[in-house]
């Protein structure tokens, strides 16, 4: 039997926690033969910890073979202690009249100080994901606010983006959603992403060329998928839970256990490739072996893609100097 990984969730009580604890327990992150500790954080508030009982009673109830242990904390240096994978899934969502400004602050704080605890107690090889909104801009803080630990182990999940954007194409041009390789989403987790198919294929021919309609790239595809998460609100009354909690297993599955050679979608700290300027957490395609990812190199951005990673890292940019003050 292997030692078991510790994998702490923030947010644990909260709907995305609700559909990504019993998978993650169940070994569909990080295999069938591999045990694991779950570490819970949520609000201090009676109603969020009572919740978080609630769940932890239902994992028990689960007798799920490789759930070697659990913890409930409200404290992240309790939660953090020896993580080895860390899932940032709470967040403060956006109340009525919040101003988006407003919203990256009180953000902020909560993923400064998360950022903190992981530097002081985490397993230096902790892989961290980001999933709580404003995602990027939510790791670069916690990136920045542990500079004990690696930036590259710090990432934001633009991997439900990817997940879109595979099943709108594979629709488009009638193929099957496994079939399909070399798909990114570049930029930020939010609805100025770039989600790029030209260098798509599937089974080796090229979905450009298949589909070959800029029309419906232009005033379907990208609109579609960059507006996914409001179209789910619409039609649920909530907001993407089983479907991020789904990318959010992906994400860490295939940072840990490797691609094959495949593409995914990635929201990374730039080294500076693609003229994106270094730090800034950044959708790239990437390739993972080993443990580890790697940016795909040497992909020709024409003036439209150009034009529209311009607009994302704006955005980004743009979050990045309005938390600045907070970084020192
Ligand atoms: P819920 O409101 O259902 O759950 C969030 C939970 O986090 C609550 O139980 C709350 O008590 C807890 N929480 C808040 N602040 C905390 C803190 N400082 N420490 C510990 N726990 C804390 O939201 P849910 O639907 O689960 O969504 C969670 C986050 O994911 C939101 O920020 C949401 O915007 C974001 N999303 C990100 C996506 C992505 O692709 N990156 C897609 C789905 C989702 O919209």
């Amino acid at each position: 039997m292997k030692t078991p990984l510790r994998v702490a969730v923030t947010g644990a009580a909260g709907q995305i926690g609700y559909s990504l604890l019993f998978r993650i327990a169940s070994g569909e992150m990080l295999g069938k033969d591999q045990p694991v500790i779950l570490q819970m954080l949520e609000l201090p508030m009676e109603k969020a910890q009572a919740a978080l009982r609630g769940v932890m009673m239902e994992l028990e109830d689960c007798a799920f073979p490789l759930l070697a242990g659990m913890v409930g904390t409200d404290d992240p240096m309790v939660a953090f202690k020896d993580a080895d994978v860390a899932l940032l899934v709470g967040a403060m969502p956006r109340g009525p009249g919040m101003e988006r400004k407003d919203l990256l602050l009180k953000n902020a704080e909560i993923f400064t100080v998360q950022g903190k605890a992981l530097n002081a107690v985490a397993s230096r090889d902790v892989k961290v994901l980001v999933v709580g909104n404003p995602a990027n801009t939510n790791a670069y803080i916690a990136m920045k606010s542990a500079p004990d630990l690696p930036k590259k182990n710090f990432t934001a999940m633009l991997r439900l983006d990817h997940n879109r954007a595979l099943s709108q194409l594979a629709a488009k041009a009638g193929v099957a959603v496994a079939d399909i390789e070399k798909l990114v989403v570049w930029g930020n987790h939010s609805p100025t992403m770039y989600p790029d198919y030209r260098f798509a294929t599937a089974k080796g021919e090229s979905l450009k060329a298949k589909i070959g309609d800029e029309a419906w790239n232009r005033e379907v595809f990208i609109p579609t998928v960059g507006k996914r998460g409001a179209a789910i609100i619409e039609a649920r009354g909530l907001s993407s839970a089983a479907s991020a909690a789904n990318a959010a297993i992906d994400h860490i599955r295939d940072w840990v256990l490797g691609t094959d050679g495949k593409w995914v979608t990635m929201g990374i700290p730039s080294d500076g490739s693609y003229g994106i300027p270094q730090d800034v957490m950044f959708g790239y395609p990437v390739i993972c072996r080993d443990g580890e990812y790697e940016i795909v190199q040497g992909l020709e951005i024409d003036e439209f893609s150009r034009e529209r990673i311009n607009k994302t890292l704006a955005e980004l940019e743009e979050e990045r100097a309005g938390v600045a003050h907070l970084l020192g």
